[in-house]
């Protein structure tokens, strides 16, 4: 019992959650799954929770009810949950290895199963090769490309982790090999240092006067699992948190150099040799040569100099117009990780959050922001207690009390979640949104609507002349939970017809991703970077939702909340 990890509690109650809405169970899903994040989020071990209180020590942790308590006894006693079991055995499928392949949600893995006896990825990467899924109703030959394209993506994306998940043990590491002695120079590079949302491994590179004591330093570890090489200039390990590490000293001249090679990306570089070889220059990861002289090298900055070059930002080397951008000197100038001003959205123990409207205004202000909006759930996500007109009314009273209190350092605006629900319509009176300071709207059910179902459903909500921000757009969550089949393209077009904001979700969803941020950037269309915080703490998160936005080539005047309170109010729609 001792060797379970909160994941793995996590793990099957996320199973039982898919296995119950593949038999189109309502709210019970919804309800698994949330009991699943939290356990995952716990900051207590899930085991030792339950040695000390038993039970009731389970039902501790928001979301988790008498019944699922038991069935995590049940979990942490044998091994196996009896329930999880019989599901299973109507429909025995490994829907692990289903788990990142887009467009494959429980309903479509049951009719996949029922049709053509699909029980994993394999077998379903098989029939797609052969035709057979487009044959199915509901699918189509779209579809089955599609499939084939994600199971491709999935696999070479195995083992890499979402950054998020990983930057708190990155920038301990990054602190520790710091303050070793001798060390002048150190930077963790590669996908890291470009902010992509899932990163592969840690790629670290440092000037130091004696490389030797580094190298021993970093292949001893505690957090070390396996040492896979070490010498004088290179050593990679594998750490204990599942992802691999390379540690390169470098020569101070090569710096820059070699820092501009070891962030990538991987095509950003090629092209970059590629304009060095038209000059007659050579680039590699030790300068930029003419002949035998290095002309640069020492820094980035002076790197891109020497190429005629504005500094490209780390966030924007993908090779997808960033070169051609610092030539002509029209780089986009980048938001800024301290540029946000407010927060439009969070949650609070009226619903799924932890803490008062008043613990989370301070929080926010603490971190520097002047103005949040409090956005929580609405009625139709009744496991989370979602708020009806009354209790929002109830809610808008403590949220005067807190301005009133708070007034000078932060101001609090009446907010709202409001579920979007399947035919677009919205789970709040418009009387009541009419009175809302900030109205955000987002789908939680219904994930699995045919695209222009979805799209229409989206963009009927969007088109209500109360709704300012379209929360977490396509519903994914990195690493973990595809996007809904949607088309934001026609979503983007609508938004800047009706003048609709569009967010980044900064919570694991990073949603808008960068590719739609650029999107929206393009058409004129204004996004929010949100926290989507459940406790201050989550206010950190912000930096992750701005990175995703600096990667989509976001200016701070593409992010309403970059804006002062009033500029922010102004630019919604009431005021339009
Ligand atoms: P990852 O680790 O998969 O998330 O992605 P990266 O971009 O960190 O890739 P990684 O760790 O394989 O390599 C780190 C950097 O080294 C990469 O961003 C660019 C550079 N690099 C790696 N392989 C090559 C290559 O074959 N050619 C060139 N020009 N650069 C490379
Ligand atoms: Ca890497
Ligand atoms: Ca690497
Ligand atoms: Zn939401």
């Amino acid at each position: 019992m001792g060797e379970v990890r909160n994941a793995d509690v996590a793990h099957i109650l996320r199973e039982i959650a898919v296995f119950l809405e593949m038999q189109g169970v309502a709210f019970k899903p919804r309800a698994f799954e949330k009991a699943a994040i939290s356990i995952e989020n716990a900051t207590e071990h899930i085991v030792e929770l339950y040695e000390k209180r038993g039970l009731k020590g389970l039902q501790e942790i928001p979301g988790v009810g008498a019944s699922i308590a038991e069935k995590i006894e049940e979990f942490l006693k044998t091994g196996k949950i009896g329930f999880h079991e019989e599901l299973k055995k109507k429909v025995p499928v490994d829907l692990n290895s289903f788990t990142g392949i887009e467009g494959v949600g429980p309903k479509s893995i049951l009719k996949l199963y029922q049709k053509l006896k699909i029980h994993n990825v394999e077998e379903l990467e098989k029939a797609a090769e052969g035709g057979k899924i487009r044959e199915i109703g509901g699918f189509g030959a779209k579809t089955e490309e599609n499939i084939l394209k994600s199971i491709t993506a999935a696999k070479g994306s195995s083992g890499r982790m979402p950054l998020q998940s990983i930057m708190p043990e990155v920038h301990a590491l990054e602190e520790r090999l710091r303050n070793i002695k001798g060390v002048e120079q150190l930077t963790i590079a590669g996908s890291i240092r470009r902010r992509k949302e899932m990163v592969g491994d840690i790629d670290i590179l440092a000037v130091a006067k004696d490389p030797e004591i580094v190298m021993e330093y970093f292949v001893t570890m505690p957090n070390v699992a396996r040492v896979y090489a070490q010498g004088p200039t290179k050593s990679a390990v594998r750490l204990a948190l599942g992802l691999d590490a390379d540690l390169r000293v470098v020569p101070k001249e090569s710096y820059g150099a070699a820092l501009n090679y070891f962030t990538g990306s991987k095509d950003h570089n090629v092209a970059l040799r590629q304009i060095a070889i038209k000059k007659k220059l050579k680039l590699n990861e030790y300068g930029l040569f003419k002949g035998k002289k290095q002309i640069a090298g020492e820094t980035e900055e002076e790197l891109y100099a020497a190429f005629g070059m504005d500094y490209i930002e780390p966030e924007l080397r993908e090779n997808s117009g960033e070169l051609e951008a610092a030539t002509n000197h029209t780089l986009p100038n980048l938001i800024g990780y301290k540029d946000l001003k407010g927060d439009l959205q969070m949650h609070t123990n009226w619903t799924d959050g932890r803490e008062s409207v008043e613990t989370m205004a301070k929080g926010a202000a603490a971190r520097g922001l002047q103005y949040i909006a409090i956005t929580d759930h609405t009625k139709r996500l009744a496991m989370m207690r979602g708020l009806d007109e009354k209790r929002v009314r109830a809610q808008w009273k403590e949220i005067e009390e807190a301005n009133k209190k708070l007034r000078g350092t932060i101001t609090v605006l009446k907010g709202t979640e409001c579920d979007i629900l399947k035919d677009g319509s919205l789970d709040l009176s418009d009387e009541v949104l009419a009175k809302m300071d900030v109205v955000g709207v987002s789908v939680h059910s219904y994930f699995n609507l045919p695209r222009e179902a979805q799209t229409e459903r989206i963009i009927r909500a969007i088109r209500n002349p109360h709704v300012d921000i379209l929360f977490h757009p396509t519903g994914r969550i990195v690493g973990r939970r595809p996007p809904y089949d949607v088309d934001m393209e026609k979503i983007i077009k609508v938004a800047k017809e009706t003048g609709t904001i569009l967010e980044v979700d900064s919570f694991e969803r990073l949603d808008l991703k960068d590719e739609y941020v650029r999107k929206c950037v393009q058409a004129g269309v204004k996004i929010a970077i949100d926290s989507d915080a459940h406790i201050p703490a989550h206010f950190g998160f912000l930096e992750y939702g701005i990175a995703q936005a600096r990667r989509g080539w976001a200016t701070a005047k593409d992010v309403v909340n970059t804006l002062s309170l009033d500029k922010m109010l102004r630019s919604l729609k009431k005021s339009r």
